[in-house]
């Protein structure tokens, strides 16, 4: 079995993971679900950047010290991975023992072979970015992020990078598909023609790194340590079956601002240390893709202006934030975020799209054919229509795929959507179905729908992991859509008769202003959970992982009580909503809840409930609400269920 090597940038621990990193992950993700599919035994490989200035910084603002502030982080980035079902496969972490080993061997054999001296440099340095700068002014702005540079003066180990421009030219030459996507290969090109100068690669500044290996007052650049995490996550220096079996890369995924490291320093690393050690293959390709801005601004954590994506996920569904970023970027470009497009695509392509078309065509074969799929007689030229454009699609996103041209792929895909669509508008099966001397007809009709349905679930698995899982069962598939060859997928593989599952709905449609005002509450909630909502955009994003623990003060400005529902009623025109009139004690409250999926109005009077008090009244739908009832929210859609009582209690209690 061919494998498949892939990589995530291991994240920085200086602030707890945004929509930014998830996209990154997302696509690795996307990218294993669907190597896999073409049957290649996948590596994907993620992880945590944990040493330096900015985490040193960062632990120090929180008051812990480093490596405590580092597992704290990093294991939120492994914990958000998990929930949000991205299925890595390593895991590294640049504190671990094992990726010291890697690092030590890896310079070991550029010291060996001469690339490694030892120099002065004074002049002004960086320390977010941890990058020297050329412009001697005292403070001069970092070219990189603008801040003011601070000046210094080093002693350092020097790594030879200028000794390698001209292997570095030549490799950009003969493998054109090692820097994608082209415009950025150009930049590379064009930045190293312009001379490469040698690069420091210790610190004596700070302490928090891989330690010099035979001097104790240097430390590791934190870029030569963390690049070499592609290696030592999949066993360099710890376990070299595995990586013999898994080097090169065959992918890193990375973002756009990180591709000199990646494209010029990276190969020179691994050159430098094959001329004297081992032979190492160098990697595949770097793919460097585009930043999601926020009203024309990158998304970062040191401007503050990032999105969650947990409260998406909870509001949506994994899938739905899946498919929004992969849709809405073109890979390799920037794109702007906004969460009145995420809903608005939801909406469109989603609900209305797949979820729709889904649940039309399932629910017709349980109504007309008792749950089975009809057999088909010799179709007429729309079904040969149909069956060429789904045909034709899975050549194309195949295709699309490969290239990494997911927003394509995704178009492709839902091409066959709309013309499935098209198609039983055209031939209105449940008007057939009043016709039994049709029924032949309609077979044909609900079987072609049927099939595109399977062909679209099939191709878009990679990307909508759970609902397509969801709805294969319901097309009565029983392997996994995961062990599905996507190389086998052809016209006709719907055997005629197969029971299907119950039609369930996926994607149920959403009130956007609805959505919108639940995804950002919880982001708040997320940001800032001790604080009141209303000041949570002004706290630093940076400073939030220190404010996950609160004072017991803290919680006691909450005023939880026992309430008990008198009346419940919907709210007019919005589906998620009840309005309650609940007693808590000494008055009677207004209370609006974003429950009405779950719990019917009648079921819930007389119900005892956990009620916070003393919120400010805010208006949802326009009625107003003077409390919050307390739910819990379960993954992985946030259905709610409501906090209750085992034992009596009196209404007005404060919980505590
Ligand atoms: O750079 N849009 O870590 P980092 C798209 N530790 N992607 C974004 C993004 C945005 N607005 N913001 C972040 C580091 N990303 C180093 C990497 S690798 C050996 C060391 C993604 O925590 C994107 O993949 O700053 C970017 O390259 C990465 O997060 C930066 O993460």
């Amino acid at each position: 079995m061919p494998k498949f090597y892939l990589t995530t940038p291991i994240y920085y621990v200086n602030a707890r993971p945004h929509l930014g990193h998830t996209y990154t992950t997302v696509i690795a993700d996307t990218i294993a679900r669907y190597k896999r599919m073409r049957g290649y035994e996948v590596v994907f490989l993620t992880g945590t950047d944990e040493h330096g200035q900015k985490v040193e910084r960062a632990a120090k603002a929180a008051g812990v010290n480093p490596q405590t502030y580092a597992d704290r982080i990093s294991r939120e980035y492994s914990e958000l991975w998990k929930e949000l079902d991205l299925a890595y496969d390593r895991f590294i972490r640049t504190t671990e023992d094992r990726h010291e080993r890697g690092v030590h061997r890896l310079l070991q054999h550029a010291l060996d072979a001469g690339y490694i001296y030892k120099g002065h440099y004074e002049g002004q340095y960086c320390v977010f970015d941890e990058l020297y700068v050329d412009d001697p002014t005292p403070g001069a702005p970092c070219p990189d992020c603008g801040r003011p540079t601070e000046r210094i003066r080093e002693e350092n180990y020097y790594f030879k990078l200028s000794a390698f421009q001209e292997r570095l030219l030549e490799l950009y030459e003969t493998h054109p598909e090692f820097i994608q996507p082209e415009t950025r290969r150009n930049e590379v090109m064009a930045f190293v023609r312009g001379g490469l100068r040698d690069l420091s690669i210790s610190r004596t500044t700070l302490k928090w790194g891989v330690p010099w290996p035979g001097d104790d007052k240097h430390v590791l650049y934190v870029w030569y340590d963390a690049l070499t995490s592609y290696m030592s996550g999949i066993g360099y220096g710890d376990d070299e079956v595995q990586f013999e079996k898994y080097w090169p890369a065959d992918l890193h995924l990375i973002g756009k601002e990180i591709l000199r490291f990646h494209a010029v320093y990276w190969p020179a690393f691994v050159m430098a240390a094959t001329e004297k050690g081992e032979p190492l293959e160098l990697p595949k390709q770097i793919f460097a893709h585009g930043w999601w801005t926020f009203a024309g601004e990158k998304m970062s954590k040191s401007r503050g202006n990032i999105a969650l994506p947990q409260p998406i996920a909870q509001v949506l569904g994994i899938d739905a934030l899946r498919y929004f970023l992969l849709r809405e970027m073109v890979f390799g470009q920037d794109s702007n975020f906004s969460y009145e497009s995420l809903v608005t695509r939801y909406n469109s392509d989603l609900a209305n799209g797949l979820g729709n078309l889904a649940s039309r065509v399932l629910t017709m074969i349980q109504n007309y054919f008792e749950g089975e799929i009809p057999e088909p007689s010799a179709g007429g030229e729309r079904e040969v229509a149909v069956a060429r454009a789904a045909s034709g699609a899975i050549a194309a996103a195949l295709e699309q795929y490969e290239r990494y041209e997911f927003s394509r792929a995704l178009e492709t895909i839902w091409g066959v959507i709309a013309e499935v669509d098209k198609y039983l508008v055209e031939n209105k099966p449940w008007k057939l179905a009043e016709d039994g001397e049709q029924r032949a007809r309609l077979g044909t009709i609900l079987y072609t729908a049927a099939e595109a349905l399977r062909i679209v679930t099939a191709l878009a698995h990679p990307v909508l992991p759970h609902t397509t899982q969801q709805i294969w069962q319901q097309l009565g598939q029983f392997r996994a859509l995961a062990s599905l060859a996507l190389d086998d997928l052809s016209w006709g593989g719907l055997a005629a008769g197969t029971r299907i599952g119950e039609p369930q709905a996926v994607f149920p449609r959403v009130k956007k202003e609805e959505a919108i005002e639940r995804i950002e509450t919880m982001e708040e909630q997320i940001r800032n959970p001790a604080q009141p909502a209303a000041s949570a955009a002004a706290t630093p994003a940076a400073a939030a992982p220190a404010s996950h623990k609160i004072g017991i003060e803290d919680f006691a400005k909450v005023e939880m009580r026992v309430g008990e529902v008198k009346t419940a009623e919907r709210v007019a025109g919005a589906d998620k909503l009840l309005k309650l009139m609940v007693d808590i004690g000494d008055e009677v409250r207004q209370i609006v809840a974003g429950i009405a999926e779950v719990y019917k109005p009648e079921e819930l009077v007389g119900r005892k409930v956990a009620v916070v008090v003393n919120l400010l009244p805010r208006k949802l739908r326009g009625v107003e609400s003077n409390g919050m009832i307390v739910a819990a929210s379960v993954p992985p859609d946030g259905k709610p269920v409501l906090a209750g009582f085992l034992e009596e209690v009196p209404v007005g209690a404060r919980l505590k």
